[in-house]
């Protein structure tokens, strides 16, 4: 009878365990969407390792910022969106046009060469 009772609480603490993971889960998908595209951006002194983006309207898209060298950020004009180090950004590309992004942490005399565009069709 009490090893009866045992199991029964252990598939209860089971299942209840299994609820809150999967509706953690979902809230995670809700958050951070599902990316069309993941883009990461290498920075160093005084430069990105991409200095031009496309995507597609309607696109989502995850921009991540990894600092190889120095201490940059990414300000991308027009969409108004910053990137810090190791940060990831996740936004929709709803507007087309190119757009200017730029290292928005003064990193030294290279600073205002750190640019890119952005484009979006
Ligand atoms: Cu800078």
């Amino acid at each position: 009878m009490k090893k009866w009772m045992l199991s029964v609480g252990f598939v209860f603490t089971l299942s209840a365990f299994a609820t809150a993971c999967a509706s953690s889960d979902a809230q995670n998908a809700a958050s951070t969407g599902a990316a069309d595209q993941a883009i990461t951006i290498s920075a160093k002194n005084f430069e990105f390792d991409q200095k031009e983006i496309r995507l597609k309207k309607g696109d989502t898209v995850r921009f991540t910022l990894k600092n190889s060298q120095g201490r940059h950020a990414i300000h991308i004009d027009g969409y108004d969106k910053d990137i810090k180090d190791n940060d990831t950004v996740t936004f929709t590309a709803n507007r087309t046009g190119r757009f200017k992004f730029v290292c928005s942490n003064m990193c030294g005399k290279g600073h205002s060469d750190m640019v890119g565009t952005l484009i979006v069709e």
